[in-house]
């Protein structure tokens, strides 16, 4: 097995996720303000180190997704970052996409940048630690969205950045989002989905890609956020692995999920759900942001100088994605645990 299959292989291990870590400075200040605490490059490295240092790092997260600043940060007792997530047993990842901008042709939707210098970036991010990355594309549904220039110019940077990644020797997570913003039903997240997934696929063959040394993060297949949809867990556990099934290549070895504005709770049951009936050779993890560490942000930011509750948060939360890799999670384990 190749060094990447390899990594790729231990970044979704049975019981393990990932912690997406990545926000940008941008987004840290929305979800700091929205706790009121001021997003300083100490206040931000303070709330990740907390994070990074909890014991439920060793047994639950298998990579963490950092941010440009953070992979350069250094803990207070003079450790890099990197090295922390690596005495844990983690391996670090880096987000290296420069961000969504308004697609020329069709300015309402988005396209990812940071294709350009992206090679230069690679090696330095590899000599920093960094043993895999990240690139994000977003998809948003509407009568008329998204269009073929969205699926097929996402897909195609897509490629071209898995492509940069292994020649550099590291995993490319391949992220493209769905977003969940919007009134339309399950059907109609699916049918996208699909289309979204069957053109990354098509591109990343295209670019000869080692699919055994990507990992993929999709959004699962839900209703849109102002649907009177309501599906239950059980459906969008059927329809999602359904159309994982039909769209993405045996040989990836896994699939880690992002949370995209799911609660904490709905996150994780719906991934214990789709494990309860993977049939297939996919290890289906998660790659949770905000559904890792809501509950954890809040707590610190009433006391940022204690870690013990925070951590206690986190553990918890971490260890309930990880048992519902393995289908193990309940309600009650949930309420036991928490209580
Ligand atoms: C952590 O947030 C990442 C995006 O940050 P920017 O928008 O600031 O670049 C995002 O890509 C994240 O990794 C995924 O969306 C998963 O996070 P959620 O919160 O959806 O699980």
């Amino acid at each position: 097995m190749s060094e990447i299959e390899n990594i790729a292989k231990q970044m979704v291990a049975k019981g393990k996720g990932i912690l997406a870590a990545d926000e940008s400075t941008g987004t840290m200040t929305k979800r700091l303000s929205s706790v009121h605490v001021e997003s300083t490059p100490e206040n931000r490295l303070k709330f990740r180190e907390t994070l990074f240092s909890s014991e439920g790092m060793k047994n639950y997260i298998g990579g963490v997704i950092l941010y440009d600043e953070t992979i350069k940060q250094k803990t207070s007792s003079g450790k890099t970052i990197p090295e922390l997530i690596k005495n844990s047993g983690s391996i670090p990842g880096i987000k290296v996409d420069s961000g969504v901008k308004k697609l020329a042709g069709s300015p309402d939707e988005k396209i990812t940048e940071g294709l350009d210098g992206l090679r230069e970036r690679l090696a330095e991010y590899y000599k920093l630690g960094a043993r895999f990355t990240k690139w994000r594309a977003v998809y948003n549904i509407s009568d008329k969205y998204p269009s073929e220039l969205s699926i097929k110019s996402n897909a195609h940077a897509l490629a071209r950045y898995a492509a940069l990644v292994q020649e550099t020797k590291m995993v490319p997570i391949i992220e493209p989002e769905v977003l969940m913003d919007g009134n339309h039903n399950i059907n109609k997240c699916y049918e996208v989905t699909a289309k979204v997934l069957k053109e990354c696929y098509r591109e990343l063959k295209l670019h000869n890609i080692n699919l055994k040394g990507t990992i993929l993060k999709p959004n699962m297949i839900l209703p849109g956020k102002d649907s009177k949809d309501k599906s239950k867990t059980s459906e969008i556990a059927k329809m999602t692995l359904k159309c994982l099934k039909e769209y993405v290549p045996n040989e990836v070895p896994g699939i880690a999920f992002l949370s995209g504005g799911q609660t904490e709770i709905e996150a994780t049951q719906n991934l214990n759900e789709i494990n309860k009936i993977n049939d297939t050779s996919f290890l289906i993890s998660f790659s949770y942001g905000r559904a890792l560490q809501q509950s954890a942000l809040k707590n610190w930011s009433k006391n940022i100088k204690d870690k013990t509750i925070t951590q206690k948060i986190f553990n918890h939360r971490s260890k309930m994605n990880g048992l519902s890799t393995s289908a193990k999670w309940t309600m009650d384990l949930e309420k036991q645990i928490s209580a």
